[in-house]
């Protein structure tokens, strides 16, 4: 007699594939890419383990020395994420932040570009200069752009409206998706608008 419920189709499946350090580096791919970019703690990681739904997925590649590197992950053999390191560090030394740069610049003029660049801002702040910053800078390249307004949970009802309208008014060319790795409130919106760039 066939099972009633037939087991479940693997859901899609994410791992981690490699970390580099250089853009020359990252291995060859047919698939679509899509960059995570943000500030160190916009969320970027726990988006990262939110949207793949693999705990510590992100967390466990980011040990410590790798916080520098771009790490790399498969998403259900359908599209790569691209973590790359956090910015605006007020703090970091000149070095610091040239070593960023060339990073983040090296890999958004990686060919094949990416599909689509995901921006976490905090949606309690909003774009901060540092963000408006890479927003521009990814617009400037040509890379189609979505902002996520993590941390919406954060928020009563009416601020979450007023920060999404505030994103959107200022940056009206570019999806704005409000998102909380804590609720998954944003989630569903945020796959279907990798799986429309990804297609
Ligand atoms: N309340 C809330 N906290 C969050 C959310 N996303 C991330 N955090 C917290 O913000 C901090 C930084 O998150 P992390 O993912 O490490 O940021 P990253 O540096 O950009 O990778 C951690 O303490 C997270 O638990 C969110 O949607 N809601
Ligand atoms: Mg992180």
């Amino acid at each position: 007699m066939r099972p009633i419920f037939p087991p479940m189709p693997p859901s899609p499946r994410a791992r981690f594939i490699t970390s580099c350090s250089n853009p020359e580096q990252l291995p060859a791919t047919h698939l679509p890419r899509v960059v995570v970019l943000g500030r160190s703690n916009a969320g970027k990681s726990s988006l990262i383990n939110a949207l793949t739904g693999v705990k510590n997925l992100a967390t466990v590649s980011a040990t410590p020395g790798r916080t520098r590197l771009i790490n790399l992950f498969d998403v259900g053999g359908r599209y790569e994420l691209v973590d790359l390191p956090g910015y605006g560090y007020a703090k970091g030394s000149h070095q610091e932040r040239d070593q960023l740069t060339y990073l983040i610049d090296g890999y958004l003029n990686t060919v094949p570009s990416p599909r689509l660049a995901i921006i976490i801002v905090d949606s309690r702040l909003g774009p901060t200069d540092a963000d408006r910053e890479m927003i521009d800078y990814v617009e400037m390249r040509g890379i189609p752009t979505a902002i996520v307004a993590n941390k919406i949970d954060k928020l009563s009802k009416s601020e979450q409206s007023k920060s999404i309208h505030g994103i959107k008014s200022a940056h009206p060319q570019v999806s704005v998706i409000g998102h909380s790795a804590v609720t998954g409130s944003g989630k569903g919106e945020l796959v279907e608008t990798i799986d429309r760039y990804t297609k």
